[in-house]
């Protein structure tokens, strides 16, 4: 099969690994590019050699050519962006937040399925090395059934330097990097039925929460935790590192920081260095994430060739959106939110 030919929107701070992500992917490389910021167009254009560019994403769909757009813009145009790629039939990956509000996200699932287009979310850290080795553990039955959980991010890394608009949002830590947690958690202690929440702000030089916790109640009727906090200074900055600790009737599981994954059961304790590789164009600390962006666009690659559903399709992560809304609202409210009739 020929390669599948895609097109990016959006050539700012993030559009750059997944450029690089879609050079390392087997079966698909990127043909066109647009932004309406003519100097990323130019950076961007001019460092992978695409000379396709354009200002306007109207007109990179007029002109076509493609099997498949990828957006990687910031969440206020995701559902134009959605929405323009589902009028003109084309399958499209979309970065995450979803979309500013769970009703925007619910109309662009809905838009994709009336086109017959698969979206997927380009919810990326389900596919970081760590994460995935956590649920290998898990199916192994090496600690039984899980009964408790806790998914940690706890950081004081300035992410505000290389995306300056994490600090002008109402919302900040639940829709950035809470988002990617509540999905871990959905990843390896399956879907949620209720959740409550409180927040805080710290750092009093941004407007939005940066450090929440969260109490989940999972569908099989498994108990989590959710925390997360920029305001966290510690000896070793572990950014960006997920640490997670689950105890199931047979034994436990710890994915501790420096990534090492620990299973203990009647039989001992075995411990696992589960480092993400050095991708040749990846740097440190951010490693974990490179090499999880070219995994999830492999798998897009791959199942969009297979017309097979990905992980983070649109229906999967309105699941995730929805921890997100339901979050603030308990947050809010100090009341437990009841999954089901958000989605409803
Ligand atoms: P950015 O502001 O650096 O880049 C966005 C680019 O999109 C800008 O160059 C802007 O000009 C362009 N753009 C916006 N609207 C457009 C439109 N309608 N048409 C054409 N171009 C348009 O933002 P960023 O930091 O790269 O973040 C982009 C997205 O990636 C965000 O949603 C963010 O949450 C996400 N992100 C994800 C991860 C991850 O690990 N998954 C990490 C960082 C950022
Ligand atoms: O995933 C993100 O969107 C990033 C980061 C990992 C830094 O929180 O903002």
């Amino acid at each position: 099969m020929t390669d599948l030919k895609g097109a990016l929107i959006g050539c700012g701070f993030f559009a750059v690994n997944q450029m690089h992500g879609w050079k390392d992917v087997d079966g698909a490389s990127i043909v066109a590019i647009c932004d309406r910021d003519p100097e990323r167009l130019k950076i961007v254009g001019d460092q992978f050699g695409i000379e396709r560019r354009y200002a306007d994403a109207n007109a990179m769909f007029a002109d076509g050519g493609f099997d498949f757009v990828d957006i990687a813009t910031t969440v206020n145009s995701h559902r134009a962006l959605v929405e323009l790629a589902a009028s003109r039939k084309v399958p499209v990956i979309c970065q995450k937040p979803f979309a500013p509000t769970l009703a925007d996200a619910k109309a662009m699932v809905a838009a994709c399925n009336t086109a017959g287009v698969p979206l997927m979310i380009h919810e990326n850290f389900r596919w970081q090395t760590p994460i995935q080795a956590v649920r290998k553990a898990l199916d192994s039955g090496a600690i039984g059934t899980p009964f408790w959980g806790r998914f940690s991010f706890r950081s004081a890394y300035d992410v505000f330097s290389g995306q300056p608009y994490l600090a002008e949002g109402k919302r900040f830590i639940i829709e950035d990097l809470g988002i990617h947690t509540l999905d871990i958690a959905r990843f390896i202690l399956g879907d949620v039925t209720s959740l409550s929440a409180r927040t805080k702000r710290v750092n009093p030089k941004i407007k939005g929460e940066d450090v929440a916790t969260i109490l989940l109640d999972h569908e099989n009727g498994a108990t989590s935790i959710v925390d997360v906090s920029y305001a966290t200074r510690q000896s070793v900055e572990p950014f960006p590192e997920t640490l997670i600790e689950l105890d199931g009737t047979e034994g436990s599981i710890r994915l501790t920081q420096g990534y090492e994954l620990q299973v203990t059961n009647a039989e001992g304790t075995t411990n696992t260095d589960v480092a993400p590789t050095l991708l040749s164009w990846a740097s440190r600390p951010w490693h974990n994430i490179h090499e999880s962006v070219y995994a999830i666009q492999q798998h897009w690659a791959d199942c969009l060739k297979a017309g097979k559903e990905t992980s983070t399709s649109g229906a999967d992560n309105l699941k995730t959106f929805a921890l997100v809304e339901a979050s603030y609202e308990s947050a809010e409210t100090k009341a437990t939110v009841e999954i089901g009739k958000l989605l409803a």
